[in-house]
């Protein structure tokens, strides 16, 4: 049916983010990881447009950018994204936001699955960025998510799917944040489909490890 194209999972947030939104909207594809290089990936650059992961090709369609992969997702899922017109408004609006911006998170506290690095990576502009999703997780669960325990509802979604890689950096990396942002990160982990993918990544080969990101902190 198709290929689903991956990294590591101990540390693609990309690849993640791809991963659960194929699996929630139950497509029957190949899943195929292909470990990161020290520099870029020969490997990925030569199956990928962008030569990056996440990489879909289903059923003709080829597909790269999660955002991408998300809207085509929920058009064969469209449960993905919440019902009313209005919400699905927001969890768009929020979840480009994630596509698009955090850098400054992204770059001091990058995914690293399985370790835990209280403090690290803290500095003016990665704290901005967390006090920003913590105010989008906050308005976001007041307005449309009251019935919880994720973004929207009851139901894991297409924006809790962007946010799962913030969600391993909390844990990674324990900024302080909220009691309820903490709730939310430990609905989130606990996921099967998350608790999954933190399995598959602990059983990753250990030559797969990489220094760049083993040796920070
Ligand atoms: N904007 C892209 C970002 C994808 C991205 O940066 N992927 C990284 C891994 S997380 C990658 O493929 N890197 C290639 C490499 O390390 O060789 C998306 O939304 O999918």
């Amino acid at each position: 049916m198709g290929k689903l194209y991956i990294g590591n999972k101990r540390y693609s947030s990309w690849s993640l983010r791809g991963w659960l939104l194929v699996r929630l909207a139950g497509l029957d594809v190949e899943e195929i990881v292909i470990p990161f290089a020290e520099g870029k990936t020969a490997a990925i650059s030569a199956v990928s447009p962008n030569g990056l992961v996440p990489y879909l090709e289903h059923e003709g369609a080829k597909i790269w950018e999660s955002i991408a992969i998300a809207e085509y997702c929920a058009e064969l899922a469209p449960g993905l994204w919440p019902s009313g017109r209005v919400a699905r408004a927001h969890a768009r609006a929020i979840a480009a936001e994630m596509h698009a911006g955090f850098r400054a998170l992204r770059v001091a506290m990058p995914m690293i699955l399985g370790r835990e690095m209280p403090g690290h990576g803290r500095n003016a502009e990665s704290l901005a960025d967390i006090a920003r999703i913590e105010a989008i997780f906050e308005s976001t669960r007041a307005d449309y998510g009251a019935e919880g325990p994720f973004l929207f509802g009851p139901g894991f979604g297409a924006a809790d799917a962007m946010f799962a890689p913030v969600v391993t950096r909390f844990l990674t990396y324990q900024p302080p944040i909220s009691a309820a942002t903490a709730d939310y990160c430990a609905s989130v982990r606990a996921h099967p489909l998350v608790a999954a993918w933190y399995e598959a990544a602990a059983a990753e080969p250990v030559e797969w490890k990489l220094d760049r990101y083993e040796s920070i902190a």
